[in-house]
């Protein structure tokens, strides 16, 4: 279905729509929105429709690599993100807080990748509490209390999220 079309023109929108059709059917199967895998897909078609496709390649592999640009594109922050330097800029304000929230689906690293950043944190000598607010996942809690047992670090319970700025503000810090 995905044959090379060597020597072929210019690529037309009936020729990418079988590789577009599996690339979101593989997206959806991963739990991406279908709003999502719709827009990537038609991210996709407008990079690749007209261009010609380079000689001995797959439809299938273009359209791969040109989906890895979009999401490339799309997960590239605007501005610079250093940490460090605006977690000591928010230390200067009085009792300000400086919060990063995970947030995604369940299983992708959350709470793995959020112990990791609290470790690095406290290698820079910064102070860290976590908060669990995915209370409804069956373990979630208690997974991110043997993280923050193991880093020694402060653990609250929170539910829902929307708690979490009321809970700080109550306390008079600034989030
Ligand atoms: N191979 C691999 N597994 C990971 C990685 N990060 C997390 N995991 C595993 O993926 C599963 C889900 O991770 P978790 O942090 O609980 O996801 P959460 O539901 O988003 O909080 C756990 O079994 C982790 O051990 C990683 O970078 N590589
Ligand atoms: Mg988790």
């Amino acid at each position: 279905m995905f044959l090379s079309i060597a020597g072929k023109a210019n690529l037309e929108k009936s020729d990418l729509e079988p590789a577009l059709k599996a690339l979101k059917d593989r997206l959806m199967k991963k739990n991406v929105a279908e709003e999502i895998t719709e827009k990537l897909s038609e991210s996709v078609a407008a990079s690749l429709e007209g261009k010609k496709l380079a000689s001995f390649t797959r439809i299938s592999s273009t359209v791969q690599i040109a989906m890895e640009e979009a999401l490339v594109h799309i997960l590239t922050p605007r501005r610079s993100i250093d940490i460090l330097r605006d977690v000591h800029a928010t230390r200067e304000q009085k009792e300000a807080l400086y919060v990063v929230v995970f947030i995604s689906v369940d299983g992708v690293g959350k709470s793995t990748n959020l112990a990791k950043v609290a470790y690095w944190l406290l290698q820079h000598e910064i102070n860290v509490m976590m908060a669990a607010c995915d209370t409804f996942r069956s373990g979630a809690v208690e997974q991110l209390r043997t993280h923050a047992r193991r880093l020694q670090v402060e653990h609250l319970i929170l539910q829902p999220i929307t708690r979490l700025s009321g809970f700080f503000t109550q306390r008079g810090f600034v989030c």
